[in-house]
């Protein structure tokens, strides 16, 4: 991910192009977008490949025997592949269109209420998003299986050797983050995913905040489940990602009832679609699932090395001048990270800077960015965030310094 040495052919100014919300003012200053790990922006395509659905051909799928029904469905079915080629999945059915990384997670924490026995230990890390938290402490309330947490280091990294005390054969499932949100930590999930194997345990991933970053490999990872989120790909909202290997998709039981996820009803007895319909209640957001094709295949023609090459120089860029602000700390400080700065400036609260900040047309989040157990590890009520994405340059880190330096100046 971090090979210095590489040379890319990538011009940002063209690039920033692509998003027409870029040439927008807030506050009357000109958009600095930072908040990309919350919600990344949308380039022209996406933008006309959603207009064009409703323009021309928005029909119900997998209903209908007229023409727009079939060109919908088949556009939909060809993003199904797009994503399937993107992960590297086997099979096309292989990949559950959901409406996002929290249903993605729910619809297989769901699944193994089915599976899981009172006793039976899963394992969370301490560096997850609330949504790779809460579904399965409800799983352990439903079925009696016990939560325990792998920690994590001062520097905001997993602590593997507590990986290897805490792992036994009554684990039968982990759930961690390839990237985490709130410090934008690498985590070592190839050796996390073997280790579980080793113990017969399966492994969801959470991929929401890699997927803008890196491309993943499931085949090559051969990890049991992951996930991820369309809009924070440069996709719509309303559209998230399931991979699942087709034997544990087969086994799980579905997630929601209605229509499309049937067989046969009758009041006595329904039976289940197959794959991948099973798991895709309802009308799904059709035109959603279109535009998350062409936002792949727009960060795919980019290509996953340009990406993470140059947003790495961003971020060295940018952490090396937060740390010439005096009380500056930041949190998270592996040598595996995504372009993520999490900070703070002595005891400031990290909301009167993201205030400041936004006066100044500068966008970044602030607060416990749904990770309260890292902000209790830390013993600090949230962060402000700073998140970066290939669209970014660096004249608008040299104006967000500016913002934070006035700010700290304000506040102070
Ligand atoms: N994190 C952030 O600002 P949804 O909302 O379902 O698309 O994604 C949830 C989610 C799950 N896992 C991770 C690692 C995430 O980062 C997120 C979303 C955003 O950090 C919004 S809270």
């Amino acid at each position: 991910m971090k090979n210095r040495s590489q040379q890319i052919d990538f011009d940002v100014h063209t690039i920033r192009k692509d998003f027409p919300i870029l040439k927008r003012k807030v506050n009357g200053q000109p958009l600095i977008y930072f908040d990309n790990a919350a919600t990344s922006q949308t380039p022209q395509v996406v933008i006309e490949a959603i207009v064009d659905y409703y323009s021309r051909y928005n029909a119900n799928i997998h209903r209908g025997v007229h023409s727009l029904s079939q060109e919908a469905t088949d556009a939909y079915e060809e993003a199904r592949i797009k994503v399937q080629k993107h992960f590297n999945a086997t099979k096309s059915h292989e990949i559950i269109l959901t409406s996002g990384t929290t249903h993605s997670i729910n619809l297989v924490a769901n699944g193994f209420a089915a599976i899981l026995k009172k006793g039976d230990e899963v394992l969370v890390s301490a560096l997850e998003h609330h949504s790779n938290i809460v579904p399965w402490q409800m799983l352990c309330q439903k079925t009696g299986a016990i939560l325990k947490v792998l920690p994590m280091t001062q520097s905001g990294e997993l602590d593997m050797d507590a990986f290897n005390k805490v792992i036994s054969s009554n684990l039968k499932l982990v759930f961690v983050n390839h990237v985490s949100n709130a410090l934008g930590t690498v985590n070592p999930i190839e050796l996390i995913i073997k280790k579980a194997h080793n113990v017969g345990a399966a492994v969801l991933i959470d991929g929401a905040q890699a997927c803008p970053h890196i491309k993943p490999d499931v085949q090559a990872l051969d990890v049991d489940f992951y996930v991820a989120s369309a809009h924070k790909i440069c996709g719509p909202t309303g559209v998230g990602i399931l991979y699942g290997k087709e034997a544990w998709l087969e086994k799980l039981p579905p997630y929601q009832g209605g229509g499309e996820m049937i067989d046969q009803v009758t009041f006595e007895k329904t039976t289940y679609a197959g794959l991948p319909h099973k798991f895709e209640a309802g009308t799904p957001n059709i035109c959603g699932g279109i535009a998350t094709g062409v936002a792949l295949d727009y960060m795919n023609a980019i290509g996953f090395e340009t990406i993470a090459y140059y947003e790495d120089q961003l971020l060295q860029y940018a952490t090396q001048k937060l740390l010439g602000i005096e009380g500056l700390k930041i949190y998270g400080i592996s040598d595996h990270k995504t372009a993520v700065i999490s900070f703070n400036v002595g005891d400031i609260h990290p909301y009167d800077i993201g205030t400041i900040l936004d006066k100044l047309g500068i966008a970044v989040r602030t607060g416990h960015h749904c990770a309260q157990p890292i902000m209790d590890f830390y013993q600090i009520p949230g962060t402000v965030r700073a998140s970066f994405s290939f669209y970014n340059t660096k004249e608008e880190i040299d104006t967000f310094i500016q913002g934070v330096q006035r700010a700290v100046m304000m506040l102070s």
